[in-house]
C-alpha cells in the first residue's frame, strides 16, 4: 500500500471522505494561524500563568493547557547515539562529474552533471551529546544520498581503518573507550586505563592506533577533513560484473589539524568550535565541498595486494591504486532544527541500492543489522524510515504496517502478497530482473568460528602509516601517545603498549617510553602474549606521501586572521595585507583592549570586533599585528595581548609583525635581531613598496596550515 508520501499525489475521486475532510482542515487552518494553540488546536489564552483555584490559591489538575505543555517537555529527550552521540549536519547535493556506466548501474553514478540531494552528519565517537568537539577522537562522516532508487548511506570515519577486525569486538571496544563505568571519568577522552588495558591486548588495532595519536584525530574543521568509507564495498554494472571499491571524500580546503594545546584549549573556551564553524561557513554561502574519489579494483588486482582487502584494518595505498575522482559533493544549506534532523536521522550501512553491495567484511557484516536495531529504541519503533529526514526521494510501498509512531494512513484491506483484492497493479512484485539484485558470489563453505589467516598481519600496515609521516608528524604521534600514556595509571599496561608498539617502529616505541617510567620496549614480551601474530607482509611501497596531512601549502579561504592593535597603530601597510587576505578569500577580525573603536596613529577610528579578554588566540589561524610604537608599547604592557600573540606562535601559526611590533615577539626571546625570521613569521615595514610582497609572504606562510618546524618549547603560552 502507498505511503502517504504517494497517497498525497493519488486523484481524489467525487465525493471522496477524505478529500472533504481536508478541505475542510484547509478551511479551519486558516483561522489561528499565527496564535499559539494546543497540540489539539485549542487556542491558548494565556501562556505565562497556571488555572489555579483563586488568586494566590493552588493549581488545578483540569488545566489541560499546563499539563500538555509539561508533559511534552517531560518527553523531549531521546536516547543519545550509543556511539557518535554528538553530531553537527547539512544538507546539499553530490554532483556527479565522471559516468561510472562501466562500473555500476546505480542510477544516481551514470549521467555527468545530476544531482542527488544528500543529507550529512560529522561527529564524534565516544564523547556524549553535550561533550566538546575537539577532542581527541575520530570522527564519523555520514552521507545519505537520496537517489530515485532509494536512500543510499555511506557511513564512514575521518580514518580509512578501524581498530577491530570483527564486528564481535566491537561492544568490547566501545566500553573500553567509554568513560569507566563506576565513575563515569573521563569524559570524551581514550586517555585512560580501559581503553589502553583493551587496546593493548588486541595487536590488531596497531594500525589504527597510529591514527588515532596522529593529528588526524584533531582536525581543524570539518570542512577540512577527509572521509572514508573505511570496508571495502563492490560496484556492480549492469552485465552483473563486480569491482571492489574503496571510498574517498577529499576536502576541497585541503585537509588541516589543530595543535594538540589548542585542541584541549579549545575544548573549554568554544566546546562547539567544528559545529560553529560549519555552520557560519554555510551560512555565509562559503558553501564547503568535497570531491568523492574512487578506488576500483578487480578481483585480480586484490589478488595481487599482499593483504586482504576484507581487513577492515589495512587500507590500499593511493601510490598502489590511484584515486579516481567522479563527483563533488557540496554542502550549501544548515538545518532548521537540530532534533528533527541531526538527532533523528538514521544512518545505516544496509541502505544501499542497486549497483551497489557489501563484501564480507565481518565488521561490515555485523554493522549490517546493528544500524536498524539501534534506531528501534533510539527512535521508538520500527517507523523511523517515514520521519521527514528519513524518507526516500522516491515512493515507497510495501505491506508492513502499524507500529509506534506510523504516520502513513494506509487505506484498503489488502495488506498481505500475493493478492487478488488490491484495486492497483503498483505493489507486484514481478519476478524479473528489476530492483536490487546481490551480487552473485559463489559460497560453499562449512560454518566455522575462526580469524581468517588472511587478517594476521597486524602491524606492517601500521609501519607504513608510520614511515609516511613527516618529522612533526611523527612527534606529533610520540607526544600523543605519551599524553594518553601518561593518564594510565597501570604500568604494566603502559608497558605493554609501548612492547607492541616495538612491532611499528624500534624508535616510536623507545621516545614513547621515554616519559612513562617504565622498562624499555620488548618486542619479544610483545610477541609471548597470546593472541600476537608476527605475521609481517612486504607492502607494495615503502612509504605513502597520500597519507601525510603535511602538503606545500593551499587556498587561505575562509581563514581566520586576527589582527592585534593598541591605540596609535599604523594603518599603511596594514591596509594593504589585510585588503589583500580579503581578496584571497580570509577574514580578519580587530582583537583590542576594549571594545568600541581603537585609534590609529592618525586619528582614524578603527571598529574594535572583540577584547583580548574574550576572543582567544585558538580562534584563528594566523595573527596580523600592525606598526607603531605606541600600539606596539600599548599591546607589549597588556599581558593578554602578548599571550595572544605568543600563544599563536606557539601553536605555530603564521604571523606577520609590523614595524615596531616586532618587539612583542623579541622580548619573548622570539625572532632575535639580525637573525632569521623563524618559519612562518614574517617581518615588515611600513615601506610603502615593499607592502604587496610583505601581503604575498604572509598570505604564502598562512597557505602553509602550520609551521610544525618552529621550536616551540621555550615558549611560555
Ligand atoms: Fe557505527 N554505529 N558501528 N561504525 N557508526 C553507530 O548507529 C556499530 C563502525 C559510524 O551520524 C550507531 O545510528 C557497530 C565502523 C558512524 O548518525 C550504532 C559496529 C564505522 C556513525 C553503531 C560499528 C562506523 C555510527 C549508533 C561494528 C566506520 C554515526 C547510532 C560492527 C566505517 C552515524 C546509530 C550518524 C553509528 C554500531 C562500526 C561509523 C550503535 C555494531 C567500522 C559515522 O548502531
Amino acid at each position: 500500500m502507498a505511503s502517504s508520501r504517494t497517497e498525497g499525489s493519488r486523484k481524489a475521486k467525487p465525493g471522496d471522505p477524505v478529500t472533504g475532510r481536508q478541505k475542510q482542515l484547509e478551511a479551519f487552518t486558516q483561522g489561528p494561524e499565527n496564535l499559539l494553540t494546543t497540540n489539539q488546536g485549542v487556542v491558548i489564552p494565556d501562556n505565562h500563568n497556571s488555572l489555579t483555584a483563586g488568586i494566590r490559591g493552588p493549581s488545578l489538575l483540569e488545566d489541560f493547557i499546563l499539563r500538555e505543555k509539561i508533559t511534552h517537555f517531560d518527553h523531549e529527550r531521546i536516547p543519545e547515539r550509543v556511539v557518535n552521540a554528538r553530531g553537527a549536519a547539512a544538507h546539499g547535493y553530490f554532483e556527479l562529474t565522471r559516468p561510472l556506466v562501466e562500473y555500476t548501474k546505480a542510477d544516481f553514478l551514470q549521467e555527468v552533471g545530476s544531482r542527488t540531494p544528500v543529507f550529512v552528519r560529522f561527529s564524534t565517537t565516544v564523547g556524549s551529546r553535550g561533550s566538546a568537539d575537539t577532542v581527541r577522537d575520530v570522527r564519523g562522516f555520514a552521507v545519505k544520498f537520496y537517489t530515485r532508487e532509494g536512500n543510499y548511506d555511506l557511513v564512514g570515519n575521518n580514518m580509512p581503518v578501524f581498530f577491530i577486525q570483527d564486528a564481535m569486538k566491537f561492544p568490547d571496544l566501545i566500553h573500553a573507550l567509554k568513560p569507566e563505568p563506576h565513575h563515569e571519568m573521563p569524559q570524551a577522552s581514550s586517555a585512560h586505563d580501559t581503553f589502553w588495558d583493551f587496546i593493548s591486548l588486541m595487536p590488531e588495532s596497531a594500525h589504527m592506533l597510529v591514527w588515532l595519536m596522529s593529528d588526524r584525530a584533531i582536525p581543524r574543521s570539518y570542512r577540512m577533513m577527509e572521509g572514508f568509507g573505511v570496508h571495502t564495498f563492490r560496484l556492480v554494472n549492469a552485465r552483473g560484473g563486480a569491482h571492489f571499491v574503496k571510498f574517498h571524500w577529499r576536502p576541497k580546503l585541503g585537509k588541516h589539524a589543530l595543535a594538540w594545546d589548542e585542541a584541549q584549549k579549545i575544548a573549554g573556551k568554544d566546546p562547539d568550535y567544528h559545529r560553529r564553524d560549519l555552520w557560519e561557513a554555510i551560512d555565509r554561502g562559503e558553501f564547503p565541498e568535497w570531491e568523492l574519489g574512487l578506488q576500483l579494483i578487480d578481483e585480480e588486482r586484490a589478488a595481487k595486494l599482499g593483504f586482504d582487502l576484507l581487513d577492515p584494518t589495512k587500507l590500499v595505498p593511493e601510490e598502489v591504486v590511484p584515486v579516481t575522482v567522479v563527483g563533488r559533493l557540496v554542502l550549501n544549506r544548515n538545518v532548521d532544527n537540530v532534533f528533527s534532523e541531526t538527532e533523528q536521522v538514521a544512518f545505516h550501512p544496509g541502505h544501499i541500492v542497486p549497483g551497489i553491495d557489501f563484501t564480507n567484511d565481518p565488521l561490515l557484516q555485523g554493522r549490517l543489522f546493528s544500524y536498524t536495531d539501534t534506531q528501534l529504541s533510539r527512535l521508538g519503533g520500527p517507523n523511523f524510515h517515514e520521519l521527514p529526514i528519513n524518507r526516500g526521494a522516491c515512493p515507497f510501498h510495501n505491506f508492513q504496517r502499524d507500529g509506534m509512531h506510523r504516520t502513513a494512513i494506509n487505506k484498503g484491506r489488502v495488506s498481505y502478497e500475493p493478492n487478488t483484492l488490491a484495486t492497483g497493479s503498483e505493489f507486484r512484485i514481478d519476478g524479473g530482473e528489476q530492483g536490487f539484485q546481490s551480487h552473485a558470489e559463489a559460497l560453499e563453505s562449512p560454518k566455522v568460528r575462526r580469524r581468517s589467516p588472511s587478517f594476521d598481519d597486524h602491524f606492517s600496515q601500521a609501519t607504513l602509516f608510520w614511515n609516511s609521516q613527516s618529522a612533526a608528524e611523527k612527534e606529533h604521534i610520540i607526544a600523543a601517545f605519551q599524553f594518553e600514556l601518561s593518564k594510565v595509571e597501570t604500568p604494566g599496561i603502559r608497558q605493554r603498549i609501548v612492547d607492541n608498539l616495538a612491532h611499528v617502529d624500534g624508535r616510536l616505541a623507545r621516545k614513547v617510553a621515554e616519559p612513562l617510567g617504565i622498562s624499555q620496549p620488548d618486542a619479544r614480551a610483545a610477541a609471548g602474549r597470546s593472541g600476537f601474530r608476527t605475521v609481517v607482509t612486504k607492502q607494495m611501497v615503502e612509504t605513502a606521501p597520500s597519507l601525510s596531512m603535511e602538503t606545500g601549502g593551499g587556498t587561505i579561504q575562509t581563514r581566520r586572521i586576527a589582527v592585534l592593535m593598541g591605540p596609535g597603530a599604523e594603518l599603511g601597510a596594514f591596509k594593504v595585507v589585510q585588503q589583500a587576505l580579503l581578496d584571497a578569500g580570509a577574514t580578519t577580525k580587530v582583537i583590542a583592549a576594549h571594545l568600541g573603536t581603537v585609534a590609529s596613529s592618525s586619528g582614524q577610528q578603527v571598529p574594535v570586533d572583540h577584547t583580548f579578554q574574550t576572543m582567544p588566540s585558538v580562534m584563528f589561524d594566523a595573527v596580523l599585528v600592525p606598526g607603531g610604537a605606541a600600539s606596539a608599547q600599548a599591546l607589549l604592557r597588556d599581558g593578554a595581548a602578548s599571550h595572544f600573540l605568543l600563544e599563536a606562535y606557539k601553536h605555530c601559526k603564521a604571523i606577520c609583525v609590523i614595524g615596531e611590533s616586532v618587539e612583542i615577539l623579541r622580548r619573548a626571546g622570539l625572532a632575535p635581531e639580525g637573525g632569521p625570521a623563524p618559519a612562518g613569521v614574517v617581518i615588515g615595514t611600513n615601506e610603502p613598496t615593499a607592502r604587496l610582497q610583505l601581503a604575498q609572504d604572509f598570505i604564502v606562510a598562512i597557505g602553509k596550515h602550520r609551521h610544525w618546524t618552529r621550536p616551540v618549547d621555550q615558549v611560555v603560552a
